[in-house]
């Protein structure tokens, strides 16, 4: 057997789990990697900044139900890989970091003032499932084998491997690449018993009014259509969490959601609640225990817990019970056992829910009603730049989301078809937008989807450069900018807290003619009718192209409706309320 680098071992091995697009800067620490990859067909895929590869590798797993793969450059270039590892892990999404390491002398040295030695290791631990640098060559398979395995089981989150630049280059004899389902179970066990199974069957059977909640999981496991193939059997309301919105038409007649309109009814009242691909979040105020109901006063959002049945389908047996009490847990994958679920439904038909019509007439009311809120003026109100947007959007598109104020207007005005909906809502993590978007759009270039993000300007701001990554890539993103030249969502709430802000203004600047600088097309509006032109010349480009439009600072800072539910989401009562 010939002997070759480890750099290409490790090449071997990624492709080997069918890994076939690298997220990192140019960075030649790692060069071996990148020649054996490029040479096997992986491009090493380049953003401008390293915490934008890895939210990348994020948006990749995401859409594909691959895992992501993101790597930083030695010293700083890990060192920016932090945040992106930290938001996969609070995303649950299963990426794989690699980052580039000085060797374990320098490592391990007490000397202060080494190069480009940051103590990676120790900073990612608490942030991944597996974190650990490679310290011999040899032992790389079992290492990556260890990383893929957690990779693919148990709850998705990153992986973090350190890989000694050094010795990317030493040259071994190594045996054949073991196949993956050698370490690794191929698909998932099917776990969830058969009795369980028609257990939790029943209990939808049996109950007045149950409800399933289902989360961004869904979209992670690439189960929309087995998902809406059970939730149509099971003929109840379905809640879909701000994570999972879109994994289910905003149309169907079984959603609804838990922020607005009779989703706190539709909790509240129910006696069987389902969680599919959902952790008992914050968002849903943890199912309404001690801390969110007695210490913050919020209303108990669910049935109290002895007449409540809850029935939580999760592949980490360790989740279970965490957030909330669980009567019936189902430990396993959906891939599996939602259609074997389906089947146990179908065969003795479920009645649809009787208050489901009455319900949906009232979330139309609710709709309707933001809907007569909306004013024509100009600069543009938020709600009327989101249904004019809407007017043009593909209904096939990949819709990204971000922002602050303007990303509150979007989970109740953007009723879009998307059923592939991005947002890194679980922390609120500005920035994702672009980077996220140019990796929708390397993705859906196979099939000739389009892709929209709509934007605050602050969030799109951290990574503008980006727009030269998608120019670069010809990646005809088109990019909604909601421009108040602002961190409007801040406003609000200094001046609740303290009488006055604090630098929440920016310069005025024309975001087209940047766009034009870089390549890009670029459109201004500031006025309503403007904008289905706008987005139409966008969209008929063919390249990136930035639609800035100017909005009402004072009604987008102060008007956002129901403001009071996210603010619940830090359970600072006392802070927003007071
Ligand atoms: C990485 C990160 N930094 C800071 C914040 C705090 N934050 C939340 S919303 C917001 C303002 C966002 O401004 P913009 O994107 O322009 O949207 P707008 O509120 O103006 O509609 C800020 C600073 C955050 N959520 N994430
Ligand atoms: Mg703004």
């Amino acid at each position: 057997m010939a002997r070759i680098s480890l750099g290409e071992r490790i090449a071997d091995l990624l492709v080997a789990e069918g890994v076939d697009k690298f997220f990192s800067l140019p960075e030649v620490t790692f060069g071996k990697i990148h020649d054996a990859l490029d040479k096997r067909g992986v491009p090493l895929i380049a953003p401008h900044h390293e915490t934008a590869a890895g939210y990348m590798a994020e948006a990749y797993a995401q859409l594909t139900g691959q895992i992501g793969v993101a790597g930083g450059s030695v010293g700083p270039g890990t060192m920016n890989l932090y945040t992106a590892i930290a938001n996969s892990w609070e995303e649950h999404v299963p990426v794989l970091y690699l980052g580039s390491e000085r060797t374990s002398l320098a490592r391990n040295s007490p000397r202060s003032g080494r190069f480009q030695a940051p103590p990676n290791i120790d900073v990612v631990r608490a942030i991944t499932k597996y974190a650990v640098v490679l310290e011999d060559a040899g032992q790389v398979d079992e290492i990556f084998h260890e990383a893929f395995r957690q990779l693919r089981c148990g709850t998705p989150g990153p992986v973090y491997i350190g890989l000694p630049f050094d010795m990317l280059l030493e040259e071994l004899e190594f045996g054949a690449i073991l196949s993956p389902r050698k370490y690794r179970p191929a698909s998932f066990a099917d776990t969830v018993s058969e009795s369980d199974l028609a257990r939790a069957a029943q209990m939808l059977r049996d109950a007045k009014r149950p409800v399933i909640i289902g989360g961004s999981g869904i979209r992670v496991a690439r189960a929309q259509k087995t998902f809406k193939a059970l939730v149509e059997a099971a003929g109840c309301p379905v809640i879909l969490t701000v994570g999972g919105r879109g994994v289910l038409h905003h149309d169907h007649p079984q959603v609804f959601e838990f922020e607005c309109g009779p989703g706190q009814e539709i909790t509240r009242e129910a006696d069987v609640v389902f969680v599919i691909g959902a952790s008992i979040s914050e968002k849903l105020l943890f199912g309404g225990n001690a801390y969110s109901t007695q210490q913050q006063g919020y209303p108990q959002p669910f049935g109290p817990v002895d007449s409540t049945c809850w029935i939580h389908l999760e592949r980490d047996a360790m989740t279970i019970g965490r957030n909330h009490p669980v009567d019936l847990p189902l430990v396993g994958d959906m891939t599996p056992v939602l259609p074997r679920l389906t089947g146990l439904l179908r065969s003795e038909p479920l009645p649809a829910s009787a208050d489901l019509k009455r319900l949906r007439v009232e979330r139309a009311a609710y709709y309707a009603g933001l809907h007569a809120k909306v004013t024509d003026g100009s600069p543009v109100h938020s709600g009327r730049l989101l249904i004019e947007v809407q007017k043009t959007l593909p209904d096939d598109v990949i819709m990204v989301r971000d922002g602050g104020a303007i990303n509150v207007w979007q989970m109740h005005y953007l009723n879009h078809a998307a059923s592939e909906n991005l947002m890194a809502l679980k922390q609120g993590m500005l920035g994702t937008g672009l980077p996220y978007a140019n990796a929708a759009a390397l993705v859906a270039r196979e099939d000739g989807r389009r892709v929209c993000l709509i934007s605050g300007d602050g969030a799109f701001g951290f990574y503008t450069m980006e727009l030269e990554t998608a120019v670069r890539y010809q990646l005809p993103i088109v990019i909604v900018v909601a421009y108040d030249a602002g961190w409007s969502l801040e406003v609000p709430y200094y001046m609740h807290v303290v009488g006055r802000t604090f630098e929440v203004d920016h310069t005025f600047v024309r975001l087209d003619d940047l766009a034009r600088t870089l390549g890009a097309h670029g459109e201004f509006c500031d006025s309503p009718e403007q904008i289905v032109p706008a987005m139409e010349r966008a969209f008929a480009s063919g390249k990136p192209a930035v639609v800035q439009i100017v909005i009402d600072r004072q009604s987008n800072a102060y008007e956002m409706p129901n403001p009071q539910v996210w603010t619940t989401w830090h359970g600072d009562k006392k802070v927003y309320e007071s």
